[in-house]
C-alpha cells in the first residue's frame, strides 16, 4: 500500500478538528471552543484507491510556543532534546500537547497542513513566528490554510490572503498558501488542496499522491453529476407538472384546491432535492427552511382557510416584501403553512424577485387546468442552483446542514452563467409544456443545462479549480473514491 499522509496542525483551538470533520465528511474527534482539546493523534484515511491511501492525521494544537522555541533556541539538538523529554499529561498540558504533535510531524508527515485563524491579523497571531520556527526545526514541507475567513471572495477573504501570505512568506518551508474555511470551503477547493500538496513532493510519493487527488476528484465529479440531473429532474417536474379542475372548474374554491395541490407537491418535491442534495455532499440533517419556522411560528393558526389581504401584506413583508402577487396567489390559494405545504420552493423563489403570479391557468383540449407560470419556473431553476451552492459550501465540521443565508455575490454568479447559457432552458421549457408530457431526452437535456450553468459558477468563483470541472471524466456510482 503506497501512502501518502498530512498533518493538519495549528496553534490550539484554531479549528483543525473541525476542517479533519469537512474534509473527511464525518463527525471525528472532539470540538470544543477551548485549549487542548484533542491530546492524541488520529489518524483517518482521507482518499482510499485498490493500492494507495492518503492518511490525514488530525494533532494535539501547539501551545505555550513563545516560551517552548525560546528554550529550544538554546539546545544544540532542539528537536532531539524536546522528545526526549517527559511531560506531564495534565500539569504541562500545553508542552505534552505539543510534542505529541510534533513527534507526529516528524515521524508521519510527508506534508504539513498548518492552520492559522484569519479572524485574528497576523500580529494578534504572536504565536505564529514562533511555531514556524518550529516547524523549520522539523524541516517538512508546509501548506498553510487560511481558516475562519468567511465566504470565498468577499474583502475579508481577499484581506486575509494578502496578509497572511505577507506574514508567512520569511519561511521557506511554507510553500503555499490557501484559504480553505472549514464552514463555508466549497468541495472543488478541497480538491485544489489536494493538487497543492502533489505538487509540493517528489519521487514515488508524488505519483502516488496524483493518483489519489485524481480519484478524489472523480469521486467527487460524479457527485456534481448527481446533483445535476437530480437538479434538473426537479425543474423538469415542475414544468411538467398540473392539476385539472374538475366540476365547473372555475369556482374560487376549486381554483384553491388545485393551487393548493400543485404547491404541495413542489414543496415535496423541493424537499426530496434538498434531502438528496444534502447526504450526497456527506452532510447530515435535512431541508428546514428559516422561512418556514418564521411562517410557522407567525402564520399558522389552525382552521383559518381563506387568508386576508391584510395577512398577504404581512407575510409579503416577512418574505423581504418583494413577494408581490404571488403571495396574493398563496393567499387566494388559502395555503396553510403551519401544515407544511409551500412555504420554502415557492416564497423563496417569489421573495427574491418580486414575481407577479406563480399559477397560470390553462386550457387542455377543454380541459382547464392550473400549472407554474413560465417566470416562476425561471425563478424556480435560479432558486434551485442557489440551494445547490448552498450545500456545495456547507462544511460538515460546520454541523448539521441549515439555511445560513447566501453571500450576495453568489446571485450575481448564478445570473451571469444563467445568461450565458442562452435560451436552452427556456426552450426546452416550452417544448415540455407544448407536448404536455416529457421527450426523449428531456432529463438528459435539462441536466446537462444544469451542469454547464453551474460548472461555470464554480470556475468563475474558483478559478484555480476550474480545470476540474472541465476535464476530469466522473466516476461511475460504483466508484473507488471513499
Ligand atoms: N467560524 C468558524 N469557526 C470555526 C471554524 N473552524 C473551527 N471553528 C471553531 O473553532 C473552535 C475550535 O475548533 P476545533 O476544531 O476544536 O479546534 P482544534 O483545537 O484546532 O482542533 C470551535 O468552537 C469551532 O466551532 C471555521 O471555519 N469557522
Ligand atoms: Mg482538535
Amino acid at each position: 500500500m503506497n501512502l501518502v499522509t498530512l498533518s493538519l496542525i495549528s496553534h490550539t483551538n484554531v479549528g483543525k478538528t473541525t476542517l479533519a470533520r469537512t474534509l473527511l465528511r464525518t463527525d471525528v474527534g472532539e470540538v470544543l471552543d477551548q485549549a487542548h482539546v484533542t491530546e492524541v493523534s488520529e489518524a483517518y484515511d482521507l482518499v482510499k484507491t485498490k493500492d494507495a491511501c492518503l492518511r490525514l492525521w488530525d494533532t494535539p494544537g501547539l501551545g505555550d510556543s513563545a516560551r517552548l522555541v525560546s528554550r529550544l533556541r538554546r539546545e544544540g539538538n532542539p528537536l532531539g532534546w524536546f522528545l526526549h523529554q517527559v511531560w506531564d499529561r495534565y500539569r504541562d498540558r500545553a508542552l505534552f500537547c505539543s510534542q505529541q504533535a510534533v513527534r507526529n510531524i516528524q515521524r508521519e508527515a510527508d506534508v504539513v497542513l498548518y492552520l492559522v485563524n484569519t479572524s485574528e491579523e497576523p500580529e494578534e497571531a504572536g504565536y505564529v513566528p514562533h511555531e514556524m520556527e518550529l516547524l523549520g526545526w522539523i524541516g517538512k514541507p508546509v501548506l498553510v490554510l487560511l481558516n475562519q475567513t468567511g465566504p470565498a471572495g468577499s474583502d475579508r477573504d481577499r484581506a486575509a490572503l494578502d496578509q497572511w501570505t505577507a506574514a508567512v512568506k520569511p519561511w521557506p518551508i511554507v510553500r503555499d498558501v490557501l484559504p480553505l474555511d472549514a464552514f463555508t470551503r466549497c468541495w472543488v477547493q478541497e480538491g485544489v488542496l489536494l493538487e497543492k500538496v502533489a505538487g509540493m513532493i517528489e519521487g514515488e510519493p508524488h505519483a502516488t499522491m496524483e493518483a489519489l487527488t485524481s480519484a478524489w476528484e472523480r469521486g467527487n465529479l460524479s457527485i456534481f453529476e448527481r446533483a445535476c440531473g437530480s437538479l434538473g429532474r426537479y425543474v423538469l417536474t415542475a414544468a411538467l407538472d398540473r392539476e385539472t379542475l374538475t366540476g365547473q372548474g372555475l369556482g374560487q374554491t376549486e381554483k384553491r384546491r388545485a393551487m393548493r395541490v400543485l404547491a404541495q407537491r413542489l414543496d415535496d418535491t423541493t424537499r426530496r432535492l434538498m434531502d438528496s442534495l444534502i447526504a450526497d455532499h456527506g452532510l447530515v440533517g435535512r431541508y428546514q427552511t428559516d422561512a418556514r419556522e418564521r411562517l410557522d411560528q407567525d402564520f399558522d393558526s389552525p382552521g383559518e382557510t381563506a387568508w386576508s389581504s391584510g395577512r398577504a401584506g404581512v407575510l409579503g413583508a416577512a418574505m423581504g416584501g418583494a413577494a408581490g402577487g404571488l403571495v396574493a396567489d398563496v393567499a387566494v390559494a388559502g395555503l396553510s403553512f403551519g401544515g407544511g405545504a409551500v412555504a420554502g420552493a415557492l416564497l423563496g423563489a417569489a421573495g427574491a424577485m418580486g414575481l407577479r403570479r406563480g399559477f397560470q391557468f390553462v386550457r387542455a383540449e377543454q380541459t382547464p387546468e392550473v400549472r407554474w407560470a413560465s417566470e416562476f419556473l425561471d425563478q424556480l431553476l435560479r432558486q434551485s442552483l442557489l440551494r445547490y451552492l448552498a450545500v456545495a459550501h456547507f462544511g460538515r465540521g460546520r454541523g448539521e446542514w441549515r439555511e445560513t443565508g447566501n453571500p450576495e455575490r453568489w446571485n450575481a454568479l448564478v445570473e451571469g452563467a444563467v445568461s450565458h447559457a442562452g435560451d436552452g432552458f427556456e426552450q426546452a421549457t416550452s417544448k415540455l409544456r407544448d407536448a404536455g408530457e416529457t421527450f426523449d431526452g428531456a432529463e438528459q437535456l435539462f441536466s446537462s443545462y444544469v451542469r454547464q450553468v453551474l460548472s461555470e459558477v464554480l470556475s468563475t468563483a474558483y478559478p484555480q479549480a476550474a480545470h476540474i470541472l472541465r476535464t476530469t471524466e466522473p466516476l461511475s456510482d460504483s466508484g473507488e473514491n471513499s
